[in-house]
């Protein structure tokens, strides 16, 4: 069942804005007063490699890739506080959600948002440089204090990344779900159906997951070409599982 009329975003403050205290800043310039958009959904996240990578995954091949998912790791601006090192994720409701959040915060760059938009959230934001060991400069960390979906099928894609359905209310939930029928396990990033010592229970009999997950599970376990990777669907049941090694 799925409310498909729904139109939601996924919102991510950074670690810089938290660092900043500019959660409540955030929070009240996207409030419903000023954007006609409410929350379905809300969590406090420490960001594994794993979910930072899949979450940044059209960038792999940038030079600002490892130093991008170091931040939003928190391991840039909670570098000596591992246990601070978190990020808040919301899910935003409303008409012409994606476009609407984008334009309130303002564009990627900050250095452009001050100068196109001063006022915007991402005007507070910064540009750092990317240096490479031998000390040359290989590109530039946007730390933009905010992820936004870019629109509604990067929404689609991040809400189900991020988000189970049980963490929306049921009658917020914009993407099909289906009731799980069978275990499924992660043990050393592999997927099992059967128990083994080690072994992360994913999903169990009689849980909601999201549609396209469990198609991609069923496709994974019989060794077929999966509409959805591995980590994608993972990710969001190891959220705040285990603490990560400091690799
Ligand atoms: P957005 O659609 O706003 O998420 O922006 P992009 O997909 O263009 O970029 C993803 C993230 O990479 C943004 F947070 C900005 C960051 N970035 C850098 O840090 N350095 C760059 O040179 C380009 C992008």
């Amino acid at each position: 069942m799925s409310n498909a009329r729904l139109e939601q975003t996924l919102v991510l403050i950074k670690p810089d804005a938290l660092k900043n205290s500019l959660t409540g800043y955030v929070l009240s310039q996207l409030s419903e007063f000023h954007t006609g958009l409410c929350f379905a959904g809300a969590k406090i996240v420490h960001v594994s490699r794993l979910l930072a990578e899949e979450h940044y995954a059209e960038h792999r091949d940038k030079a600002f890739f490892s130093s991008l998912i170091h931040y939003l790791m928190g391991r840039i601006h909670y570098a000596a506080e591992p246990g601070k090192r978190r990020v808040i994720a919301l899910v935003y409701q409303g008409p012409n959600a994606a476009a609407k959040i984008r334009a309130y915060v303002g564009p990627t760059n900050p250095h452009t948002a001050r100068h196109e938009r001063p006022g915007c959230i991402r005007a507070l934001g910064t540009l750092v440089p990317i240096v490479d060991p031998q000390g040359h400069v290989i590109g530039q960390r946007m730390e933009n204090l905010l992820h936004t979906s870019a629109d509604d099928k990067e929404a689609e894609r991040e809400i189900q990344l991020w988000f189970k359905p049980n963490d929306i209310p049921p009658l917020m939930r914009p993407y099909d779900t289906e009731i799980n029928q069978t275990h499924y396990y992660l043990k050393d990033y592999q997927l099992t159906t059967a128990y083994e010592t080690g072994a992360t229970c994913l999903i169990a009999p009689g849980d909601v997951a999201w549609k396209a997950d469990l198609e991609a599970l069923r496709a994974l376990t019989r060794g077929e070409p999966a509409p959805r990777s591995l980590p994608a669907v993972a990710a969001k049941y190891l959220i705040n599982e285990q603490q990560e090694s400091d690799e």
